[in-house]
């Protein structure tokens, strides 16, 4: 990872060994040949691994100890999309968001996103310090979210799902995964970009677990490139069910199936993996892509 506070266009467009350079906020960020690790950080009393849950307390002792670990960026959520999960408001979005916001940035300097689909949440947020949004409704939940990232030159993620997290593992259904995954991220990436988001600061996600079922997840995995469609691409498949689906095992034993997603994320150029696990998560990563060169 290369920090530069003044980035020049060609210097963020730049692609370097496979995944192509972004910017968050100001920061542009180059992967080095294997995927930037992203820690997650979930301020929820509800999140679906519990080992990702904190408090404002917790949280500088976590994100301390992920940039210790080798994170490269951190996300901090408040409100957990897991399936079946119900929307928190956004005073209580908010209330839980702003101190662990304020917490990781006391303690380090990260590259920071915010997972959050409300406008006035990030907004907040990046009054806080944060430098990026993550939005898994990809601007469709909330109108002004798009013009807020563009407004405030923040980073922008752009999350497939069908359905809401309440309803979305009912019945997902596509005709084919990879291709409605690709048609829809690049339409709201140009959702984003009418909206003046640059596109130097647009990072796209399939959604794993998102209204999908194991044999879509496992399509998206395999055609992870094809469906970020050129654009740099963030992968979250960390602990999630499809892992738990294939093997038995229940969350916390679920770490060996993550690295695997992860070598998929490797193979398809991604930019960024959003993990609960830094120090495997990088350490797998160094010796595959080491390999792998
Ligand atoms: N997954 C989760 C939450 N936010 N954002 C992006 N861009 N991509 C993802 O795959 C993604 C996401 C779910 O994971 P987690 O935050 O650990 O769980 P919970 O929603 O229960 O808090």
């Amino acid at each position: 990872m290369t920090r530069d506070p003044h980035p020049s266009p060609s210097s963020a467009a730049a692609p370097a060994s496979g995944a192509a350079a972004f910017l968050l906020g100001d920061r542009a960020l180059t992967p080095p040949g294997r995927p930037l690790v992203m820690g997650i950080l979930n301020a929820t009393p509800d999140s679906f691994h519990a080992a990702s849950r904190v408090d404002a307390r917790a949280a500088a002792d976590l994100a301390r100890a992920m940039a210790d670990a080798g994170a490269e960026l951190l996300d901090v959520g408040a409100e957990s999309t897991r399936p079946g999960s119900a929307p928190v408001d956004a005073e209580a979005e908010l209330r839980r968001l702003l101190p662990v916001v304020e917490a990781v940035r006391r303690v380090c300097d990260l590259p920071l996103t915010v997972d959050t689909r409300r406008a006035a949440v990030a907004r907040a947020a990046l009054d806080a310090g944060a430098d990026g949004i993550n939005d898994v409704s990809a601007g469709r939940d909330d109108p002004e979210l798009l013009p807020l990232a563009a407004a405030r030159g923040a980073g922008l993620v752009l999350m497939h799902m069908q359905g809401t997290p309440a309803t979305m593992q009912t019945a997902p259904a596509y005709a084919d995964p990879v291709a409605e995954v690709r048609a829809f991220l690049a339409g709201r990436a140009t959702a984003a970009e009418a909206a003046g988001v640059d596109p130097r600061r647009i990072l796209v996600d399939p959604g794993i677990g998102f209204g999908k079922t194991l044999e879509h997840n496992l399509a998206l995995l395999r055609g992870l490139a094809r469906a970020a469609g050129g654009r740099p691409c963030l992968l979250g498949a960390s602990r999630k069910s499809f892992i738990g689906r294939l093997t038995g095992a229940e969350t916390p034993d679920r770490l060996g199936g993550s690295l695997a997603a992860a070598a998929a994320a490797l193979d398809a150029g991604a930019a960024v993996v959003r993990v609960h696990d830094v120090a495997a998560t990088r350490q797998f990563l160094d010796v595959l892509a080491a390999i792998r060169r």
